[in-house]
């Protein structure tokens, strides 16, 4: 036990390294491999050895379940806030009311970051609570969520009693923009600036959905601490730092007021090319001892101000309206501007998002409208300005039909967008059937992107269904196509109607219908032609099927163009009824597996398809309620677990001949 207990200090102190150098450096030591490596160790060191995890443990960043609401933290000292300066005429005035009490002024300068408030207390080097800033008096315990932050450390370099530290949480521009095209293309509302998306980040009760958020960190400020002196902005700047804090490396220690502002003009410039979203500068006075002689109003501090830069917003006519079909069937809202500069480059186009913030900002074609960057990167219109009309504006409605393929436009319960539910409209056809011939769908080998593009493009394929009427010919035609592989495409193709009914289901891309869930409806309904008969209340009576499923397979069985691929596809000769027989034979009904290790004839994946469609289940771990554990070759530490728990152990032969 004790050679175990130090094994497991020596990883945590070596993922610790290696943590702040990835996240906080972006100067890794090593491989990812290695690092998985690393704390794949030490978490199979705790899953055996449970009595020695500790909450600083670095495999413990993402919490339990989700939290029902957040505790309230009363703060040690008001967060103070700032006032505002946004002119040099208002620095100068701030360096006089600091000078009529401070003979030689000396300040530090530091990027206002453009996140979230946030308070750290470490008690004993080990971080105890994290809450927001809430009214500067109490805020809201995010500890959890803030674990998941890999840049913020959970124990600090030194074993200091006490300490408690502010900084600012914010999400990185580049996954602001990734973040917001996830949510458009969910058709789920946007987030309108990177501080929103981490304000919104931060405040999840599921901590796991915050880990998903790649939110950043720094800290700028020491509240309290114990036992240490520190003198001024600029040692505490350092200390933090070497406690092992993302402290921001753009702070400029600064003689006079003057060199504030050009540090202020300089990086009112710089930065479009920072990765993080300012908002201005901080100035601060920096030795401590002065700091008190000036005191704090009851909301600000007197002895430190923020510069805001101008927010940069131009005045542009929205000439038109473009409505585009995205690959996923998003029918979504562009404008054409009259090009203007902006925040250094020349915007024409604006991301209009949904048709319910055009209703909502009432924007209409033809106003001059008010244009910034969102997350200083995304062109977005703010707002009309309505005094400018002059009556000949036109307001934008969503339209009834796709402008691509004219079928019937669909909006699902919840969500902000339009979309084409047609698996055959031009917009989206690449995407129909890259995703039909898809592993967990028909799993057609050789019918990947390359080709699909040329079927489309040389128009061989314009329907889904047309996969089925292609010949040898037809595909030996294009490039980089060989007779021989054309041979076996065309095979692929065939041997795919073989496939189960749940497969058929998948490849359709139904909204929220996975293999999952189509293995459950093929369970239930057992003919294809069923489903454009069945209504939503029936769908719902099976278990596991909500709401929004119901909706979405009665929605995308009316489309009269996905009837008519069914039935080509039936003609075809494409199975579409669950074979009966499936019913009989779950010879593994209710017995739990758990894979470990490598299989040599098949993969995990394919393993648990096959578990499941003999009607077994699989788990990730081994409990008492396990009934088998599948050995691989090189088994983990599962293989233990079930010799502990005497659970059975199959060899790869064993399970084989079980599937039979
Ligand atoms: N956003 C920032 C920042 C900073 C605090 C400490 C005492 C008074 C203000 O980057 N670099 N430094 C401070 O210093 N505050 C900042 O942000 C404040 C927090 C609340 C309002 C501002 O955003």
């Amino acid at each position: 036990m004790a050679e175990v207990s130090k094994r497991i200090d020596e990883l945590r102190q070596e993922l610790r390294k290696h943590e702040y150098h990835y996240y906080v450096l972006d100067d890794p030591l090593v491989s990812d491999a290695e690092y998985d490596r690393l704390i794949r160790e030490l978490r199979q060191l705790e899953e055996e050895y449970p009595e020695l995890i500790t909450p600083d443990s670095p495999t413990h960043r993402v919490g339990g379940q989700a939290a029902q609401k957040f505790n309230s933290v009363i703060h040690r000292r008001p967060l103070l806030s700032l006032d505002n300066a946004f002119s040099l005429a208002e620095l100068q005035e701030f360096n006089r009311r600091v000078n009529r009490v401070i003979a030689a002024v000396s300040y530090m300068a530091e990027l206002k970051i453009d996140g979230v408030s946030i308070v750290l207390v470490y008690q004993d080097g080990v971080l105890i609570n994290a809450a927001t800033r809430g009214d500067g008096l109490v805020g809201e315990d995010v500890t959890n969520n803030i674990k998941t932050i890999r840049s913020i450390p959970l124990r600090l370099r030194d074993n200091i009693s006490r300490m408690e530290v502010r900084g600012e949480i914010y999400m990185p521009k580049q996954e602001f923009l990734r973040l917001n095209q996830e949510k458009e293309e969910k058709g789920e509302k946007v987030f309108a600036n990177p501080r929103n998306a981490a304000a919104g980040s931060i405040r999840q009760l599921d901590p796991a959905i915050t880990a998903s958020r790649a939110l950043a960190a720094f800290i700028y400020d020491i509240i309290y601490i114990e036992d240490r002196d520190i003198n001024d902005q600029q040692e505490a700047l350092d200390f933090l730092k070497q406690q092992g804090f993302p402290v921001n490396p753009e702070a400029r220690y600064c003689d006079n007021i003057e060199a504030v502002y050009a540090y202020s003009q300089e990086y009112q410039e710089r930065r479009h090319d920072l990765p993080y979203e300012i908002d201005g500068v901080v100035v601060k006075l920096n030795p401590f001892a002065e700091r008190e002689k000036l005191g704090q109003t009851a909301k600000s501090p007197r002895w430190a101000i923020a510069y805001k830069f101008p927010a940069e917003e131009k005045e542009t006519r929205l000439l038109a309206v473009e409505i585009n079909v995205g690959r996923t069937g998003i029918i979504a809202p562009t404008a054409i501007l009259e090009p203007v500069s902006l925040a250094g480059t020349t915007v024409s186009r604006a991301s209009l998002h949904n048709f319910d913030l055009l209703r909502e900002k009432d924007i209409r074609a033809g106003d001059m409208v008010l244009v910034h960057k969102a997350g200083d990167i995304i062109p977005e219109i703010i707002k009309p300005i309505a005094e400018l009309r002059e009556g000949c504006e036109q307001e934008i409605k969503p339209p009834g039909n796709c402008p691509a393929c004219g079928s019937q436009v669909i909006r699902f319960e919840g969500e902000v967008a339009y979309r084409c539910e047609n698996i055959n409209c031009p917009a989206r056809l690449k995407e129909s059937l890259i995703f039909f011939a898809s592993r967990p769908a028909m799993d057609i080998d050789g019918l990947g992107p390359a080709v699909i593009d040329q079927l489309v493009e040389k128009k061989l394929v314009e329907k889904v269904d047309d996969l089925y009427y292609l010949s040898e010919d037809d595909i030996a035609g294009l490039d980089r196509m060989g007779a021989k592989s054309a041979a076996n495409l065309i095979q692929a193709i065939v041997d795919s109607k073989a496939r189960p009914l749940y497969r058929l289901l998948t490849a359709l891309g139904i909204r929220h219908i996975g293999s999952k869930t189509a293995r459950i409806l093929t369970a239930h309904i057992h003919d294809i032609d069923k489903f454009s008969e069945v209504r939503e209340e029936q769908l719902m009576s099976i278990p596991e099927i909500g709401p929004r499923m119901a909706e979405s397979i009665v929605k995308f069985f009316h489309e009269p163009s996905n009837q008519e691929t069914i039935s080509r596809l039936k003609a075809a000769g494409v199975n579409t009824v669950e074979a009966e027989s499936t019913g009989g034979l779950k010879q593994l009904a209710g017995k739990t597996f758990v894979l470990t290790g490598t299989l040599e004839s098949l993969t995990r994946n394919e393993a648990g398809e096959k578990i499941e469609a003999l009607g077994g289940k699989t788990s990730s771990s081994v409990s008492k309620k396990t009934d088998y554990v599948v050995a691989g070759s090189e088994p983990g530490s599962k293989y233990d677990k079930a010799l502990q728990l005497g659970v059975t152990i199959l060899t790869e032969e064993e399970f084989l001949k079980m599937l039979e």
